[in-house]
């Protein structure tokens, strides 16, 4: 059996070089993708193989033994040459992790979540601590060191005092950012920094306490050194760099009367 061999020169125009790929496998048929051609960019494949070259990516067209803009199914016959041109890449948005929560319930959250504290779960599309007191984080796969965070967050009572935000810069389980809403019986939307498990509240601004079991929007964000924290039409603001990147999530603090608080629609974005 003789073997034959496919060479198609992907010429990304972006970014002005091109990627060679060459084809030498006994797979029947391979897709060509754009950028990534795996570590050699080489494949072997059988004489008489019929061999399917998909173009992913915006192709402008097929040049060679191929052309077009369609798949292109050649026979592994000759020694045959493709160049697939591709239109230039669109640049690249920043990175974004969003969660409606709308799924099945579940004791685990999925989606790249990772409980550091306390236990939270999915129910009726959305999100809920345990029946546990004390701290309840999770923080989400969005590694940006400037971060702006959105979420709903609804109480099912004010009293016990619980808490509901977010938790920024993530560094481990006893250094981290916390912006929330204190309800129950000193109510303040608070900005804190937690240092070996210390909390120590760096600004705060009373507010009243929330409707019960009433959605209510909440944003945070992080450049450089400037914390913000926005809901209720109010802002507050602080300036703090013992944190400078990290991950970030979602906190709710409950006391000894446990209720289950929701999150909803949460989102963070890189800026
Ligand atoms: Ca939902
Ligand atoms: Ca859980």
């Amino acid at each position: 059996m003789k073997t034959v061999i496919i060479v198609a020169l992907l010429i990304m125009l972006v970014v002005g070089g091109y990627v060679a790929y060459t084809f030498w496998n006994q797979k029947k048929s391979e897709g060509v993708s754009g950028d990534n051609c795996g570590a050699d960019c080489t494949e072997l494949y059988a004489a008489e193989s019929l061999i399917k070259l998909t173009a992913q990516g915006s192709l402008l067209g097929w040049e060679g033994a191929c052309a077009g803009t369609k798949d292109c199914t050649l026979s592994m016959n000759p020694n045959l040459s493709v160049i697939a041109r591709f239109a230039p890449r669109q640049k690249t948005s920043k990175e974004s992790f969003i969660d409606n929560f709308n799924r099945e319930d579940s004791s685990t959250l999925g989606k790249g979540w990772q409980e550091i504290s306390g236990d939270f779960f999915v129910y009726g599309n959305a999100l809920q601590n345990s029946a546990l007191s004390g701290n309840h984080i999770a923080i989400t796969p969005l590694d940006a060191p400037n971060q702006e965070l959105e979420a709903s967050f609804a109480s099912m009572g004010n009293r016990e005092d619980p808490a509901y935000g977010f938790i920024l810069r993530y560094q481990d389980t006893e250094n981290y950012y916390l912006l929330y809403r204190q309800v129950g019986s000193s109510p303040e939307l608070r900005i804190s920094k937690v240092i070996q498990g210390k909390e120590t509240v760096i600004y705060s601004e009373l507010v009243q306490n929330p409707s019960m079991d009433i959605y209510y929007v909440m944003k945070a964000g992080v450049t450089d050194s400037t914390i913000t924290f926005t809901t209720l039409g109010r802002q507050i603001s602080v300036k703090d760099s013992t944190f400078p990147n990290g991950v970030s999530g979602v906190f709710i603090r409950v006391g000894q009367s446990v209720k289950q608080h929701s999150i909803d629609d949460f989102s963070a974005r890189q800026i």
